[in-house]
């Protein structure tokens, strides 16, 4: 039920999502306030907004990531919530703590969630403990080399060593062996100090010939529902680049989805959240981590569920409880997102630049989110997601058809794309036999010529 909604809300973002989260703001009556920095004063988003605040700094990063200057921008402008969208300050456990004591309502998870989640030990043991299914592997942090090779020759090779404050990818080592082990820890302890300033690593059974599918989930701090999974196997160096939903069977989603909704009260979990699993060749489930946040693929769940995942959010954090039942929660066809990244389709630099011309494909079942249009300067500074395209069809099979005929009206001249390789992925028999792991651009080389 609609109590209470914000008058004027901020967007510590850029790009599509800022665009995405300003049309949410819109839709519910809110006015749309916007920091910003200097590449991105003409962008859409931008011009689009009722007040933007230009936060020139000489490291364009800083425009959205000096957060002592987005809190004084809310101040000054008179917002009363952050949308943080994703990246970064989404995930900043001290910002949002700065939010909290300046009566700044952050669209998000608390800062005591967000830094629970943060740590990947604390998060397995609180899902473990809630009745999510973990990898074998140790329950708290790993110093020790002979402690750790022992903790290994019990879980069994091959085992990979993480970062405690990981995701990402960042750090983590593969050991197949029991000689490899010492090195490959100190290789991870190093590793995470540098990255995160934290050298906590923890061990864990390696999940061979795994797929990546990820539940989405909505909470008040009270209850929980779920949106179905999604399927992102299809990524390089941990950049998604084709997604799609649904994958399992009812009676999966519903298991699962109900061991979610339970982690996700157990933490006391306040907004969107996506929860991560690895299921391995037997169908065996592995939580990895929560993503606390909207995700770049959350357009998936709203084609196949009906649902505006950002409005909800924006709800929720304006002191709604959940306005759906599980039951209200319904799935339809199917769905497949392809990222755009502006990128050399080869070797994966971006590759930044004008936009001479660009042209989107429509129709019935097709949506693009993108800041993007003709005479768009691509920056080189930022992320290189320039536009997703997302299509929904009947069926698995109509959904393929269907994104490979809106592929081929996506005109984008003046930067590289990745455009080429979602055409042959589109093709490949692998894919369409939905037979797709992690590894499935490793495993598929053609597909890069
Ligand atoms: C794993 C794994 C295999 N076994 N954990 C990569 C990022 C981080 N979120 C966790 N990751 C992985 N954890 C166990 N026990 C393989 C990966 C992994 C991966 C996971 C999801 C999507 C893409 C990936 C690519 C490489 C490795």
């Amino acid at each position: 039920m609609a109590t209470f909604m914000f008058k004027r809300v901020l967007i510590a973002n850029r790009g599509e999502i800022a665009l995405r989260i300003s049309r949410a703001l819109r839709e519910l009556g809110v006015e749309v306030c916007i920091v910003h920095g200097r590449e991105d004063r003409l962008s859409l988003p931008v011009r689009f907004s009722d007040f933007a605040i230009p936060l020139y700094r000489s490291n364009p990063l800083d425009s959205y990531l000096d957060y002592e200057a987005v809190i004084q921008a809310a101040k000054d402008v008179g917002a009363e919530a952050i949308h943080p969208g994703y990246g970064f300050l989404a995930e900043n456990a001290s910002f949002v703590r700065r939010c909290e004591e300046e009566g700044i309502t952050f669209i998000g998870p608390s800062a005591e969630v967000i830094s629970l989640l943060g740590d990947k030990i604390e998060a397995r043991k609180a899902m473990e403990a809630a009745g999510l299914p973990v990898a074998r592997g140790s329950d708290e942090a790993v110093d020790d080399p002979e402690i750790a090779r022992g903790l290994a020759a019990e879980i069994g090779y091959p085992v990979i060593i993480k970062a405690a404050a990981g995701g990402g990818g960042i750090g983590m080592q593969i050991v197949h062996d029991s000689s490899a082990f010492e090195s490959a820890l100190h290789l991870c302890q190093s590793r995470a100090q540098s990255a995160f300033g934290d050298n906590r690593v923890f061990v864990e059974k390696f999940i061979e010939g795994a797929q990546h599918v990820e539940f989405q989930v909505l909470a008040d701090g009270e209850n929980a529902i779920h949106f179905g999974e999604r399927f992102c196997s299809i990524q390089r160096r941990h950049q998604k680049l084709l997604e799609e939903g649904p994958w399992l069977s009812e009676e999966i989603r519903a298991d699962i989805g109900s061991r979610v909704c339970n982690g996700a009260r157990a933490v006391g979990y306040r907004g969107l959240a996506t929860f991560e699993f690895l299921r391995d060749k037997n169908g065996e489930f592995y939580f990895l981590e929560v993503n606390p946040r909207v995700q770049v693929e959350h357009t998936i769940t709203e084609m196949i569920t009906g649902v505006d995942l950002v409005k909800l959010g924006i709800c929720i954090a304006a002191g709604e409880t959940l306005s759906m039942s599980q039951d209200e929660v319904r799935f339809s066809g199917h769905a497949i997102q392809c990222r755009f990244n502006a990128e050399d389709g080869l070797h994966f630099v971006p590759s930044p630049g004008k936009l001479w011309d660009c042209h989107f494909a429509g129709g019935r079942g097709v949506r693009v989110d993108t800041h993007a249009h003709i005479g768009y300067e691509m920056p080189g500074c930022f992320d290189s997601l320039l536009a997703k395209l997302i299509v929904w069809g009947q069926d698995r099979d109509e959904a393929i058809a269907k994104m490979k005929a809106a592929l081929m009206e996506t005109t984008i001249i003046g930067v590289d794309t990745v455009i080429p390789l979602h055409k042959a992925i589109l093709d490949e028999p692998d894919f369409i036999a939905r037979d797709v792991t992690i590894q499935y651009l490793e495993d598929h080389p053609n597909l890069l010529r």
